[in-house]
C-alpha cells in the first residue's frame, strides 16, 4: 500500500479513499484506523484525507497534535505520555463511525493497547503501513519536524518494517448487515423450536444435561460480536504460512475493501448454528490456497472454498472453529449417496436433516452481506471466538 505513495502524491490508491462501493460501505460500519509509520512518512497527509473524505463521522487522534515524540527503544515507553491522546481516542469511539490514530506504531504494546480499545466497542481495525518508496531515511530526517535524527529513525526502521499478522484475517459485516443476518438466523432457529419433527431429530444428540427444558434460542446463546467469514487463521504468525498470506499481494490490495457476499443456506447441529457463504471468483482469490484439500481422504471431495462461512452461535463450550467443519461435513453428507431423512417446510424455505442433528437450509434466494476485508488483531478473546 504504501509504495503508492511516491506514483502520486495526491493519490494513495486506499479503497476507503478511492472505491465507490468502499466508501458508501464504510460511512456505515464503525472502524478503527491505524496509520504506521517513520516520521514524515506521509500518515498525518492519509489522516487529513480520510478526513476530509468523511467529514463529520471521521475523528483523528494525532500523536503529533499532542507533540507526543515517538521514542524509538522499545524500553523507553511511558504510557502516561498516551494520556491526553487516549482520552481522545476514547471520545472518537464512543462519537464517530470511523477512528483514525496517526502515530509511528513501531511499539507491540501500544498496538495491542488500540486493539483492545477497539475490540471493546466492537470496532473493525484496519492497519496501513506508510512506507514511501524512492525516499529514503536522510530525506524522511529532512522532513519531519520532529528534528529526528538518522540513527533514532534507524532504531525504529527494523520494528516497522515487520508486517502485524492478526489472529485471523476475514470478511467483516457492515454492522446493518450483521444485524439482518441475525435477525433471519433468530427467525430460523424460531421456527425450528416450534417444528416437532426437527426437535425430535435434533434433541436425540444434543447432550444429555442441556435437554431438561431445552430452548434452542438459550442453547445457542454464544454469539461473536462481530460476523465475519474468515479466510486465513494465522494465530499472529504462529500458523503455517500466515506470514506469507499476510504479505501477499491479494491482501496488501483488498485491506479495507468492500466486498459483497453472497450467503446461500443456513445450518444447524447440535454444535453451531451458521450461514453458508459462496465466494465468486474475485473473493476465491482471498482464500488460502493451503488449505487442505477439502475432504482429502474421503469418498467425497469438495470444492477448494467450501468451508466458507459465517459463524452465528455456539453451543455451550464449542470454539467457533467447529462451525467451518460442520458446514464440511454436511456438505459431504449432501454429496453422499441419497439417505431418507426428514424434511420440514420453514416459511424461509425447506430444511433438511442429514441425520446425527445436522440440518441446513439452503435459501431460495441467497442474501447479500456488505462486507470489509481486514484482519483481526486483538488478543483478549471473546467468547464465540
Ligand atoms: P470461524 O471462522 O469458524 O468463525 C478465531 O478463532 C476465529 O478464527 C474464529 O472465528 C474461527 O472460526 C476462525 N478460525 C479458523 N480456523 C481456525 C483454527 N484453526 N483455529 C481457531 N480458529 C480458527
Amino acid at each position: 500500500m504504501g509504495a503508492k505513495l511516491s506514483k502520486n502524491p495526491v493519490s494513495y490508491g486506499f479503497p476507503f479513499l478511492e472505491d465507490k462501493s468502499t466508501i458508501e460501505v464504510m460511512k456505515e460500519t464503525h472502524t478503527f484506523v491505524i496509520l504506521r509509520g517513520l516520521p514524515g512518512s506521509g500518515k498525518s497527509t492519509v489522516a487529513k484525507q480520510i478526513a476530509e473524505k468523511y467529514p463529520s463521522i471521521s475523528g483523528v487522534a494525532s500523536a503529533d497534535h499532542w507533540k507526543i515524540t515517538p521514542l524509538p527503544k522499545e524500553s523507553e515507553t511511558d504510557s502516561s505520555r498516551y494520556h491526553e491522546l487516549d482520552q481522545q481516542i476514547k471520545e472518537c469511539l464512543g462519537d464517530k463511525m470511523i477512528v483514525v490514530v496517526d502515530d509511528t506504531h513501531h511499539n507491540k504494546e501500544r498496538l495491542d493497547y488500540l486493539f483492545d480499545l477497539a475490540k471493546e466497542k466492537d470496532y473493525i481495525v484496519f492497519i496501513f503501513d506508510i512506507r514511501p518508496a524512492n525516499r529514503d531515511l536522510g530525506s524522511l530526517v529532512k522532513c519531519s519536524h520532529w528534528n529526528y535524527t538518522m540513527e533514532q529513525l534507524k532504531l525504529m526502521e527494523p520494528e516497522l518494517q515487520k508486517k502485524v499478522v492478526p489472529y485471523y484475517f476475514g470478511w467483516f459485516l457492515a454492522r446493518q448487515d450483521a444485524e439482518k443476518m441475525r435477525k433471519y438466523a433468530m427467525g430460523f432457529l424460531d421456527e425450528l423450536s416450534k417444528n416437532e419433527t426437527f426437535g425430535e431429530e435434533f434433541l436425540k444428540y444434543v447432550k444429555s444435561d442441556s435437554k431438561e427444558n431445552f430452548k434452542l434460542e438459550e442453547y445457542f446463546q454464544k454469539k461473536p460480536s462481530v460476523l465475519h467469514c474468515s479466510t486465513k487463521f494465522c494465530d499472529y504468525g504462529a500458523a503455517p504460512n500466515s506470514e506469507s498470506y499476510a504479505g501477499s499481494k491479494i491482501v496488501d490490495d483488498s485491506l479495507s475493501k468492500c466486498f459483497v457476499l453472497k450467503v446461500s443456506a443456513l445450518f444447524i447441529t447440535p454444535r453451531t448454528l451458521g450461514a453458508r457463504v459462496e465466494l465468486d471468483k474475485d473473493q476465491q482469490l482471498l482464500w488460502p490456497k493451503d488449505e487442505e484439500a477439502v475432504g482429502s481422504g474421503d469418498q467425497v471431495n469438495l470444492p477448494h472454498s467450501s468451508r466458507s462461512h459465517i459463524t452465528l452461535a455456539c453451543a455451550p463450550g464449542v470454539q467457533a472453529v467447529q462451525t467451518g467443519l460442520d458446514l464440511l461435513d454436511i456438505l459431504k453428507a449432501e454429496n453422499a449417496e441419497a439417505q431418507h431423512h426428514p424434511k420440514v417446510v420453514l416459511e424461509q424455505g425447506e430444511c433438511c436433516c442429514l441425520g446425527e442433528g445436522r440440518w441446513i437450509m439452503n435459501l431460495p434466494n441467497s442474501i447479500k452481506v456488505n462486507t470489509l476485508f481486514s484482519g483481526f488483531y486483538a488478543k483478549k478473546k471473546s467468547t464465540a471466538e
